[in-house]
């Protein structure tokens, strides 16, 4: 891993807000899942922390004017996370926590796949894995071109970067030096399936160890790593991140697919599956707001 200088001005009570929100943000996902009985977990449980670190402290943005033309941009190209990202929305303002009842319901403005046309906030809609970064591409561009001072953030899914179009659009980001543009890979190390194999779960990983920074680095981007689950080394990689350096960055975010909940931790069949009640008492248990004994949770 890079190293990653301590970020002097967040202290341990920004940390500790962040680490909430995070836990807040998997409470939601979870809750909102079991509600709908739709939607993945595993991916957005890993990204949770990233997401948190984000929209609480990095990015430059107005929730109460999501159009705001100078904030900067988020794309979730691994877009069949939406459920982590309208948690981290909801909190922050977007729309009312209680809207989240509503994910994945017809005429819902939370689609399964994040729906830009139907949620202000949303900067780019995504779903079909590899084009949210062709998307980051054009908007830094944008940027570059009209003199603002803009920020472009693209999250990736590892198995995401098995598409041809992400490299397409890495090639054309190292070529135009877009130095504004940084993506996250949320290397989890699982996709929804995969092949048998010798990895997490015994399920072949979408990358061979080193492969994700050899190949971005090969494709000329500035490559960075970090525990994505780490909350201090996350702001210090993102505040690196946002100083350009001619080239566009990368983050390799080291995460665990399912993350917090004990039972769906590393394990590719939770990528998207309905909670059976007992599970839903465990895994509230597990993210620190255990149900009372009348819900059914544990005795
Ligand atoms: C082009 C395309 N092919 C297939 C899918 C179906 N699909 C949804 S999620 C997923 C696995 C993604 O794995 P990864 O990018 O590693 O995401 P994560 O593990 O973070 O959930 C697949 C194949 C899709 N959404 N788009």
């Amino acid at each position: 891993m890079s190293a990653t200088a301590p970020v002097a001005t967040v202290d341990a009570a920004e940390i500790a807000r962040l680490d909430e929100v995070a836990r807040q943000i998997r409470l939601a996902i979870v809750r909102t899942v079991n509600h709908a009985r739709a939607g993945h977990l595993g991916g957005p449980l890993s990204a949770a922390d990233i997401l948190a670190a984000l929209y609480f402290h990095v990015m430059r943005i107005r929730p109460d004017e999501p159009a705001w033309a100078d904030r900067d941009r988020f794309i979730l190209s691994k877009g069949h996370s939406s459920v982590g990202l309208y948690a981290a929305l909801a909190l922050r303002g977007y729309f009312p926590v209680e809207e989240l009842v509503t994910f994945d319901a017809a005429n819902s403005r939370l689609q399964g796949h994040p729906d830009m046309t139907r949620l202000p906030g949303l900067d780019m809609s995504s779903g079909s894995l590899g084009m949210g970064i062709s998307a980051g591409v054009g908007m830094a561009l944008g940027a570059r071109l009209t003199g603002r001072d803009v920020r472009t953030y693209v999250m990736l899914g590892d198995g995401e970067c098995q598409e041809g179009e992400v490299w397409e659009a890495a090639m054309t980001a190292a070529r135009y030096g877009l130095d504004s543009l940084v993506a996250i890979v949320d290397h989890n190390r699982l996709q929804q399936y995969g092949w048998p194999g010798d990895g997490p779960d015994g399920r072949m990983p979408p990358q061979v160890p080193g492969e994700l920074v050899a190949k971005w680095s090969a494709f000329g981007w500035r490559v960075l790593e970090v525990d994505g689950h780490a909350m201090q080394a996350i702001l210090a990689v993102l505040e690196e991140a946002a100083h350009g350096d001619g080239r566009p960055t990368v983050v390799i975010a080291h995460t665990i697919k399912g993350k917090g909940v004990s039972f769906m931790e590393g394990h590719y069949f939770w990528h998207t599956r309905a909670i059976k009640p007992d599970e839903f008492a465990i895994a509230m248990a597990d993210l620190g707001e255990p149900l009372p004994a009348t819900d059914g949770g544990p005795r």
